[in-house]
């Protein structure tokens, strides 16, 4: 059987596109909480550390930047992912009795 050669020139004239790619990237999404005056700070840490794999010490840089900034990113993930994290974070917020809010944007 003869090798393929892609470099050889054997359509005879006739032109040839490639193929374009089939798969594209699919789109990420960022998962942000919101800061509000009434959610304990240790309550967000622990959030931070638990759902979103930060350490101790990210998870209070993060909290921090939130209270002072009013909005921070936890992480950025697939469609699906990020949808699973907003439910069960504003789920837990709320068997907690506290207004912490949870949200995701498109990148
Ligand atoms: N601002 C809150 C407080 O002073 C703390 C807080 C931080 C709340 C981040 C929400 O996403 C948040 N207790």
């Amino acid at each position: 059987m003869a090798d393929f050669e892609p470099n050889k020139d054997d359509d005879h004239g006739v032109a040839v596109q490639s193929a374009k790619p089939q798969l594209k990237k699919p789109p990420l999404y960022k998962v942000i909480l919101l800061n509000d005056d009434f959610t304990p700070m240790a309550f967000v840490i622990d959030i931070l550390m638990h759902f979103f794999s930060m350490s101790e010490d990210m998870a209070t840089r993060v909290m921090l930047q939130i209270h002072t900034q009013g909005i921070g990113v936890c992480g950025t993930y697939t469609k699906g992912v990020a949808e699973t994290k907003v439910c069960i974070v504003n789920e837990y917020s709320r068997e907690n009795q506290h207004p912490l809010l949870c949200s995701m944007e498109e990148m």
